[in-house]
């Protein structure tokens, strides 16, 4: 297979030419019409004929057209994938370098220093691609989401990507799905996707969006009404007259952000706008094709006429009263008009002063957001304003950033004294060498990305970060405060003069047409069966990867609790980025950060509890090693949405490598209970939901009767406090029978390499 720097149009018109007849059975089967999200899925089943379709309860096996993998999760894909023993990828994939440039000086030095710190790992993934007749992005291409829905997403596709913002296409109407490297790795290797037939939420968008407001109000307004779990389960469908006057990069903000609220994906209807960007990026073949067969690419009519009787929820959103809004901080769903957040920064003590605005990230960063931006940025110095807090902007991509580049824009930033980054996710992902600020000093900053847990950007648990449009970004930092508000305040400029921001003007596409910059694409060749794949048994940062054991039949007796976590407990919790994206590709050293970022729920520190081999208080990622080379079996325990956040599966690898059997939580976020269960660790929920208040620091937690576990069917948990008193709990899982292999196999991929004989 050879992998090109863009979908081929033979590959959509492949999943066109199946439309007519697939809808047709899908609407006789249903007894009714079908929403866009059915149609995609159903044009995607593996056996269209014979899977059941029960919403929330059926798993069914999908046939992505492609894969997409950034360089910090497909480390680890590729390495298992490596252990499958196959010639190459069954299915088009390509892997994007954007998560591991470290943002401190400007975007050329920045970049220079990326490629010589990460040269192993750009070798690594640079040939592992070609060896498997993959694409490969350089580093310096872009975001991972933005350059897909420049090249490859087309409306009615769908795709799997290992990074958990991956519905960004959803903003070209495809549905794209965030998975772990396991799911990426089973499709790879010529597998079916095997998930959950979703649960349908109808997001109906009337008016248009006015003055201040901007595409990503539509999603921080939607993550307030549903919350960070209030999307598990389900995709977000969003159609109406508000949805067709958004831009289709627009529209891939509000998908984006979408992994905020857990959904599966979000996605939009084919229309005008998606006809303009495919054009504007040089894919009229792909555009003519959509319209052909464009009655498909939107939900059937009669969904918009009535959607309560096809969506389990539908959300009513007015865009025309829709306000600017603003969330965090330390969560994404903590909403609230951008006029009130002063008086609530001033009743909560958060710091009034911004220390940093931050324009870019895959949700934000198409041409659009940066001339609205810039627009503004050329309005402030036109009136005499300077920014009174450091302006960092990343494009999103090579393509991008050359046009803007080439159009002014940049210049315009600069002027306000902003820094230019490289086009890569940087402080995003706690990629920044923070230079203007100390660990320890309670400070505000405001972003265009879509999470802001506690040191996710810089690293410092002190730094306040809110999430909210570009335009409001650049407004709060030329203003220096969170306690104003665009639409009314005046700002005092240089001359001593009260003046108003005037509100951005963007344009959805360059007039020029884009420049597509440096060539950062690396074609596999034909045949790379002669590529070698380095993996030094000396380097820090890679390390192949040996099968976890299968499950011995026993019962799991006598589990020790390695952490009970209390509250928010995200992947970021779990295995943080930053300084330790590093060790993504070495499973051993990696682990060196598991659950270090977990609230111990008994003594309420932050990454460290009790050793029950010498009653010591110990960081958890030494615990864990002490009980792995120990051979000590363990259970961690957590709270609501347990995993939340991002799709790396290193969050569930690091507790199976260090001897973790079960993860038993009150709810799990999708991604994070998927890879628990690829990788041979049980997710078990809490049937009562007041159970979790029952396990004490120095329990014994035994899982009985696992030999017949099947799904739908309860499982047992014994509990031994240290009196020697026995309850037994109640717990659920979500196993179909064909995952129970999984669990028995002691991972997915050991029965993949079972399957293949390898
Ligand atoms: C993120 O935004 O948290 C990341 C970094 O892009 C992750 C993937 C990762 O941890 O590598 C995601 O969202 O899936
Ligand atoms: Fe990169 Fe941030 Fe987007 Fe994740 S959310 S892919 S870290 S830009």
């Amino acid at each position: 297979m050879t992998v090109a720097a863009s979908t081929p149009i033979e590959l959509i018109q492949g999943v066109y030419a199946t439309l007519d007849e697939r809808l047709e059975a899908g609407r006789r089967r249903m007894g009714r019409p079908l929403t866009l999200a059915e149609k995609i899925l159903i044009n995607h089943l593996d056996d269209p004929e014979d899977t059941a379709l029960e919403r929330g309860v059926s798993y069914v096996d999908l046939r992505p057209d492609r894969v997409a993998m950034q360089d910090a999760t497909a480390q680890m894909a590729w390495l298992q994938f490596m252990t499958a023993d196959l010639d190459e990828v069954q299915v088009p994939t390509t892997t994007h370098c954007d998560h591991l440039i470290q943002a401190r000086d400007d975007g050329k030095k920045d970049l220079a220093t990326a490629l010589d710190g990460n040269r192993e790992v750009y070798d690594f993934l640079a040939s592992v691609s070609a060896r498997y007749g993959a694409g490969f992005w350089k580093p310096g291409s872009g975001i991972i989401h933005q350059v897909v829905l420049e090249q490859y997403a087309f409306p009615g596709g769908m795709m799997i990507g290992t990074d958990s913002h991956t519905p960004n296409a959803g903003g070209l109407g495809m549905v794209a799905v965030g998975v772990g490297g396991a799911d990426a790795v089973d499709v790879m290797t010529g597998f079916p996707w095997n998930v959950r037939w979703p649960k349908l939420i109808g997001v109906h968008l009337t008016g248009q969006l006015d003055g201040w407001a901007a595409p990503k109000d539509v999603i921080l307004k939607v993550a307030d009404i549903l919350t960070v779990a209030g999307g598990t389960g389900a995709i977000v469908e969003y159609f109406g007259p508000g949805a067709r006057s958004l831009s289709a990069t627009g529209k891939g903000t509000i998908c984006n952000m979408g992994a905020e609220i857990g959904a599966t994906t979000s996605l939009f209807p084919y229309d005008d706008a998606m006809f303009r960007y495919l054009k504007s990026t040089g894919r009229e073949a792909v555009a003519d094709a959509a319209d052909a067969v464009a009655h498909h690419l939107r939900a059937d009519d009669e969904v918009e006429t009535n959607p309560g009787a096809f969506f389990d929820r539908v959300i009513e959103i007015d865009l025309s009263t829709l306000s600017p809004h603003i969330n965090g901080p330390h969560t994404p769903d903590l909403a609230r008009p951008v006029a009130e957040l002063g008086a609530e920064a001033e009743r909560e003590g958060w710091p009034m002063a911004v220390s940093a605005g931050l324009i870019g990230s895959c949700t934000n960063s198409s041409y659009e957001d940066i001339t609205r931006a810039a627009s503004i940025a050329r309005d402030a110095v036109a009136k005499g304003l300077t920014a009174r807090a450091p302006l960092l902007v990343t494009p999103g991509s090579e393509q991008v950033r050359a046009t803007i580049e080439r159009d002014g824009l940049l210049a315009d930033f600069e002027a306000l004294g902003a820094r230019v980054l490289a086009n890569a996710c940087g402080p995003c992902i706690g990629q920044w060498d923070r230079q203007d600020m100390e660990d320890g000093v309670p400070n505000s900053i405001v972003t265009s990305y879509n999470r802001n847990f506690p040191k996710r950007n810089d690293g410092y648990a002190t730094t306040h970060a809110f999430v909210t449009s570009p335009e409001t970004v650049i407004a709060l930092t030329i203003a220096g405060r969170l306690d104003f508000d665009p639409a009314t305040d005046t700002l005092t400029n240089d001359a001593g003069e009260e003046v108003r921001l005037s509100v951005g003007a963007g344009e959805e596409l360059p007039a020029d047409g884009f420049d597509a910059g440096e060539e950062t694409f690396q074609a596999p060749p034909e045949d790379g069966s002669s590529v070698e794949v380095a993996v030094s048994p000396t380097s820090d940062r890679l390390q192949l990867l040996s099968p976890f054991p299968a499950w011995d039949g026993a019962d799991l007796a006598d589990l020790t609790v390695l952490v009970k976590a209390r509250g928010k407990c995200t992947t970021d919790h779990i295995s943080m980025a930053g300084p330790w994206l590093r060790y993504r590709g070495h499973l051993e050293n990696i682990s060196g950060n598991v659950y270090m970022g977990a609230v111990n729920a008994f003594t309420g520190e932050v990454g460290a509890g009790w050793d029950t081999t010498d009653g010591e208080t110990r960081p958890y990622p030494e615990i864990a090693r002490r009980y792995h080379e120990a051979g000590i079996g363990w259970v961690a325990i957590g709270d609501e949405n347990m995993g939340e956040g991002s799709s790396r599966e290193h969050a569930a690898m690091e507790p199976r490598f260090r001897g973790a059997k079960a993860v038993i939580a009150r709810s799990f976020a999708r991604i994070h209970e998927t890879n628990l269960k690829k990788q041979g660790v049980l997710p078990l929920t809490f049937a009562d939901r007041d159970d979790y208040d029952r396990i004490g620091p120095k329990d014994r937690v035994s899982i009985v009767g696992l030999d017949g576990l099947t799904p739908d069917t309860p499982v047992e948990v014994v509990v031994t406090s240290p009196d020697g008193a026995r309850t037994s709990i109640t717990t659920n899982h979500t196993y179909s029978a064909d995952q129970i292999e999984w669990f028995k196999a002691g991972s997915a991929l050991n029965l993949i390499r079972q399957r293949s004989g390898s």
